[in-house]
């Protein structure tokens, strides 16, 4: 029997020797990949951190201890051993368990995560938290710092942190309140892998990066060993010597760590495909009681060639076949606006020698490769860093350049206060490629892009686009780059239906439906169904959310018995909400509720939240 069949809580883990444990390693590999290849999901972090969750799990006491996943898409191993293996066939599924932590879903999940660069600001309050008593006094932590610390906290607190994400501000501004609270038993797991989704980018990265490969480090690692293996009875107080000598050798290679000046003792680096070795330093990080960083080098799609071999393909993948690791294509032949957002942006940049294209570590996901590839100088890669980058923009564009951040929408969230304060109220000219905005999908609560709207409509000074097909994201682009002067937000989903954008007017009719972005498509489906029950309806596609054309609209609106509005936004803010306060008129909107959407197909989520075309008929003729 496969002994994954026989994990279902971390208390079985703990019953293995170091043979099995390793076997264990390879089954959970085996599962994942086959697992994944039918559901999609994010192979190759998990790939690369099995040995560091099994670790993990066999020296904590879960769910006691809390462990924080940063960012959480790499917690798929640490599901496997906590239960959730017979359900893995409904990842990130309608009703299904969650590609990312989820208290809900188990006891063993102690917070939600999805976006980055939280972990240690939640393992460090956590922790804070409980060295508050319930009645305000701080607990007794004076023997903090020995092993057993008769008064100190009742858990450990771990927060598990790729290199990627230790690329985010909020990481840092954490780590430094960390080390000045010595008495938490905070375990900060730095899983190295040297990539972010792409290769990981900056100075930290950079330092890393000299220790991941010091061949120094490795060489006069290996030689202390080797001494110490030959030595056949070596007295106690010889191998206290050679072993400072490796600890000083050790300090002389990784320097004057950043971490220790944070405060942190530095545990490190340690091979993370070991068990044998990471328990070992897992239980001496859990001794000591106070703010530890431990370093893991770790290979991101460890044990699947493919994986290996392209790790960024396999960060987030949907179905694949798992013997040739090529992906099962079911999109619909139709170029995703990533697809065009990047190359009408390369078009643009030939001409306009003021542009320049900056990422959040996404170029991928966003499609900037080919801008990365033909324009090096001006493109700009900071890191999971979605706030600093949009000030980055603010400063190169009170300088002359056109930036164009281009981003996910549920990433902007993080970035509010740059948007207003740094571009908007300057009124510069920045311009935001805003993908993934709507529904997404599989990944949930955690990403959906239906705040956008909400958070840039009332924003002085900014223009918000949406485009309901490829062509208008060109057209947008290229208006928002060559003809505006002040901040552009264009925000489209991932998906283009391909749908041909219009404007549908029809004359004396008795309903009028704007819809703003993909949702024209909807909209105009909705407007046929109404005309088979006999009511005639106008569909106004409105390209611009804000300004909104008032003339248009106020026409089409003259005398109609309903006006209706079909957005992939939240209502509170939305499109439908500016436009009631512009005309002055009820608006029957049609819009996300307020409440957090699940995962599932966007399909079925639309149907979920009445927004397919036939409800929204339905509805109104029942208004009607
Ligand atoms: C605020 C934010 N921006 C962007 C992302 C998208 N994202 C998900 S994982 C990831 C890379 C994380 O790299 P790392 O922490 O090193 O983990 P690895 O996948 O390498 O294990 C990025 C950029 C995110 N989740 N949150």
């Amino acid at each position: 029997m496969m002994i994954l069949n026989k994990i279902n809580s971390p208390a079985d883990l703990k019953k293995l020797n170091n043979q099995e444990l390793h076997k264990l390693s390879e089954e959970i590999r085996e599962f994942l990949v086959n697992s994944v290849s039918k559901t999609g999901g994010h192979l190759a972090s998990n790939l690369g951190i099995v040995e560091l969750t099994i670790a993990l799990h066999s020296v904590l006491d879960l769910p006691n201890d809390k462990i924080i996943w940063d960012v959480g898409h790499q917690s798929y191993v640490h599901k496997l051993l906590t239960g959730r293996r017979d359900r893995f066939d409904t990842l990130r599924k309608f009703g299904g368990i969650s590609g990312f932590p989820k208290p809900t879903e188990s006891e063993y999940d102690s917070f939600v995560t999805g976006h980055s660069s939280t972990s240690v600001s939640v393992a460090l309050g956590m922790a804070l938290a409980e060295k508050i008593c319930p009645n305000g006094q701080p607990r007794n932590l004076r023997n903090a710092g020995s092993a057993n610390p008769p008064d100190g906290l009742h858990k450990k607190y771990i927060s598990v942190i790729g290199d990627g994400a230790l690329t985010g501000g909020m990481a840092f501004e954490a780590l430094n309140h960390a080390g000045s609270q010595q008495d938490i038993p905070l375990i900060i797991v730095l899983n190295d892998n040297g990539m972010s989704i792409s290769k990981n980018v900056g100075g930290v990265a950079k330092s890393l990066n000299k220790i991941r490969v010091n061949p120094r480090y490795r060489h006069i690692k290996a030689d202390v060993k080797s001494v110490i293996d030959k030595i056949p009875l070596i007295g106690k107080p010889l191998k206290l010597f050679i072993q400072n000598i490796k600890m000083v050798v050790k300090k002389l290679v990784v320097g004057n760590s950043l971490f220790k000046d944070f405060g942190l003792v530095y545990l490190g680096p340690t091979d993370g495909h070991n068990v044998k070795k990471l328990i070992r330093v897992f239980r001496k990080a859990k001794s000591l009681n106070k703010p530890v960083l431990v370093h893991v080098l770790t290979t991101k799609g460890k044990g699947y060639k493919f994986a290996e071999e392209n790790p960024n393909k396999f960060h987030g993948i949907g179905m694949f076949d798992s013997k040739t690791g090529e992906i099962i294509d079911n999109s619909n032949g139709e170029p995703g606006f990533s697809e065009t957002l990047g190359k009408t942006l390369c078009n643009i940049a030939n001409q306009n020698k003021k542009v320049v294209a900056i990422t959040a570590a996404m170029p991928d996901g966003t499609g900037l490769c080919d801008f990365a590839e033909k324009f090096p100088d001006r493109f700009f890669d900071v890191g999971i860093a979605e706030q600093h980058a949009v000030t980055l923009a603010a400063g190169m564009a009170a300088n002359g350049k056109i930036p164009v951040f281009a981003v996910y929408s549920t990433f902007l969230q993080r970035a509010y206060d740059q948007i207003l304060h740094d571009v908007a109220l300057s009124n510069l000219h920045v311009v935001f490629a805003i993908d993934r905005a709507g529904c997404v999908g599989k990944d949930g609560e955690t990403h959906q892009g239906i705040y956008d709207l909400s958070y840039l409509l009332h924003i002085p000074n900014m223009t918000v686009l949406a485009p309901s097909c490829n062509t208008e994201l060109a057209e947008m682009l290229d208006f928002a780059i060559n003809n505006m002067n002040s901040p552009v937000a264009i925000r489209y989903p991932r998906e283009c239906s391909g749908e041909p954008c219009s404007t549908f007017i029809r004359e004396n009719a008795d309903i009028l439906i704007i819809s703003i972005g993909t949702m024209l498509s909807t909209a105009v489906d909705a407007a046929e169904i109404l005309q088979s029950h006999g009511i005639s309806a106008t569909v106004i596609n409105a390209r611009f959310a804000k300004p909104l054309d008032l003339e248009l609209i106020t026409k089409h609106a003259n005398g109609k018995k309903i006006i209706a509005t079909i957005e992939d936004n939240v209502e509170i803010g939305g499109f439908g909400n500016y436009v009631e306060s512009q005309l002055g008129l009820n608006i029957v909107k049609f819009a996300f509720p307020d409440k957090f959407i699940e995962q599932g197909d966007i399909a079925e989520i639309f149907e979920k939240y009445g927004l397919t075309a036939e409800q929204i008929a339905e509805k109104l003729v029942e208004l009607y």
